[in-house]
């Protein structure tokens, strides 16, 4: 086994940054961010170092679920811009060795999507568009559950049937075993092709195959029925082969959820002809005690170790390739939810955390605002949430039993809202995302954190990120190697790997305490540092001991 990348293609060596375009930077006043915000932050992004920029749905939408509602795939939300301005986006985002990738919501669309709307008036046609069931003994044809809170199923007195949404009532699952839906949807990843978009994240793809007979869950909430489903593999690699596949040098990430790591592989295998990556969320359960998201509990991180050897490890094995990342629009800060974002502690943790994910093998993510440690949003009242899944389970919450006090502090960890607040440019008012009223309070923080500030220190966060980047388009090593865990026996404080490539090593060892951690993993006068986030190296005579926080990266002169 080398397991080496042979052919190192663009998305080995290029790292993704995630732009929540609501919460970007708002142009016209109207509280939420726009198409032309992003083209003003341009420079800023290529002064970063990116290579592709993921932008979470802009399509029309009524917005329920902040545009993975979709009413129409081939049009740009009004409230964002028009077209004109997502095809200057692309121009100027290619000038600056940019490419921009669409997030394509493929598992459901919006009620008030067309299609939809010609099914509850009863269009045959269109009611083969979704799934529909009649009621079995009078109510729901299944137990199953929305990821949303509630059953997956909604009632239509006019039609006298329920209809399939695995998320939001206004999320309604689409048929894929209907081959007109799936020329739809090809038609779609077309549309964008055409535009120029240099690649696609795809929303929830592994849920997309259902079964042929729907049944009962009587051990979980129907998940196991249609998560990685009997004919996913199939409708990835005609989706590829009707669309991106057909093109060189798109980028294709998956969103996979409660996923196998046999499956990713076969979703990211080249040879497979699906995708070109995958996110999993594995390593985001280890704060959710028995599975739980609304219920609180410290990270366990041996089980975070234990998940990224055994992910990194199967994959370079088999072939696979991940998407590497620890925030997205879905998840709170990470330097609030593993880190520490108080004081000199933000900075230090947040470099550790990037370092630990960077120097992985795979291609990193970085979350708007990520590269300025931005913190979880701090709110103490309900009235300051937006997010649909929050507000469900808040009332979920109350009405188990737990007082508003508990429901809050449980909203304030787990939002998804913490991941949402507009980013904080500068110090004036609204932290420069809108001259209007945001649509979601910013952070109350952002007088300290900003990106004129970061921008202006040379010990930022944000210039630790150029940093990083910068080494992974140097050394081949960071795109190419082999992933070897290295266990520390002597100190569980301690995460640390190994990359080997072509007789080459580099070395990542990450402290993940505020204390300090002494550790048994050495390294010999051969290594030299490549990145630390303190600015020398520890003391290495005997056991050397990181500092709280530390992390460096180490390589072996060959
Ligand atoms: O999310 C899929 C998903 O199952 C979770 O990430 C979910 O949002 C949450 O964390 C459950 O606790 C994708 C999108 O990223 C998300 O924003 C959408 O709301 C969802 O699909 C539906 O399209």
């Amino acid at each position: 086994m080398t397991g080496y990348i042979s052919k190192i293609e663009p998305w080995h060596k290029s790292v993704v940054y995630q732009i929540y375009p609501k919460s970007f930077l708002d142009t016209t006043g109207n509280g939420t961010g726009d198409l032309r915000g992003i083209i003003r932050k341009l420079d800023y992004l290529q002064h970063l170092g990116v290579d592709y920029l993921w932008l979470t749905p802009v399509y029309p939408s009524p917005q329920h679920d902040n545009g993975y509602d979709v009413a129409d795939y081939c049009a740009i939300e009004p409230a964002y811009g028009n077209m004109d301005d997502f095809e200057e986006l692309v121009q100027e985002a290619e000038s600056r060795g940019m490419g921009i990738m669409l997030d394509m919501v493929f598992n459901h669309t919006s009620t008030e999507h067309i299609w939809f709307q010609k099914a509850l008036e009863g269009d045959p046609k269109y009611l083969d568009y979704y799934i529909f069931r009649d009621p079995v003994e009078g109510k729901e044809p299944t137990n199953w559950q929305s990821k949303f809170g509630g059953n997956a199923w909604e009632f239509v007195p006019s039609l006298g049937q329920y209809y399939l949404h695995l998320f939001d009532v206004t999320q309604a699952d689409l048929n894929w075993e209907n081959p007109e839906v799936q020329e739809e949807i090809y038609r779609a990843a077309n549309f964008w092709l055409d535009k120029g978009v240099r690649g696609f994240r795809l929303d929830v793809i592994n849920l997309i195959s259902k079964p042929d007979q729907l049944e009962n869950d009587y051990v979980g909430d129907g998940r196991r029925f249609y998560t990685d489903g009997p004919r996913i593999h199939e409708f990835l690699k005609e989706l590829n082969r009707n669309t991106f596949g057909q093109h060189e040098k798109i980028i294709t990430v998956g969103e996979m959820s409660s996923t196998t790591l046999e499956n990713c592989i076969r979703y990211s295998n080249p040879e497979e002809r699906e995708l070109s990556m995958t996110f999993n969320f594995h390593h985001l359960k280890v704060d959710y005690p028995g599975g739980e998201k609304w219920k609180l509990a410290p990270p366990d991180f041996q089980s975070l170790k234990k998940l990224f050897n055994s992910w990194q490890t199967g994959m370079t094995e088999k072939g696979g390739w991940n998407a590497l990342f620890w925030c997205n629009h879905d998840q709170p800060r990470v330097v609030s939810r593993l880190g520490d974002d108080t004081g000199e502690n933000r900075l230090l943790s947040a470099k550790m955390f990037a370092t630990l994910i960077h120097l992985m093998r795979g291609t990193p993510y970085i979350y708007q605002g990520e590269e300025l440690g931005m913190t979880n949003a701090g709110f103490s009242h309900i009235e300051q949430y937006r997010d649909v899944e929050s507000l469900n389970h808040y009332q979920q919450l109350l009405d188990q039993g737990l007082s508003e006090n508990e429901a809050m502090a449980i909203l304030a960890e787990r939002s998804r809202d913490n991941a949402r607040t507009p980013i904080q440019w500068d110090n004036s008012p609204h932290a420069g995302f809108t001259e209007g009223k945001p649509w979601l309070e910013v952070a109350d923080n952002y007088q300290e954190i900003n990106a004129r500030q970061a921008l202006e220190d040379e010990n930022s966060i944000l210039n630790y990120y150029r940093d990083l980047i910068r080494l992974r388009k140097e050394y081949d090593i960071i795109a190419a190697g082999n992933y070897i865990p290295l266990e520390d026996h002597h100190n569980s404080a301690i995460f640390a790997y190994r990359r080997e490539y072509r007789s080459q090593n580099l070395m990542v060892i990450c402290n993940l305490t505020g204390s300090p951690a002494k550790t048994s993993i050495e390294w010999g006068p051969g290594y030299h540092l490549l990145i630390n986030n303190y600015h020398q190296l520890p003391h290495n005579d005997g056991m050397p001991e990181l500092r709280p926080w530390e992390s460096l990266a180490l390589l072996e002169l060959i």
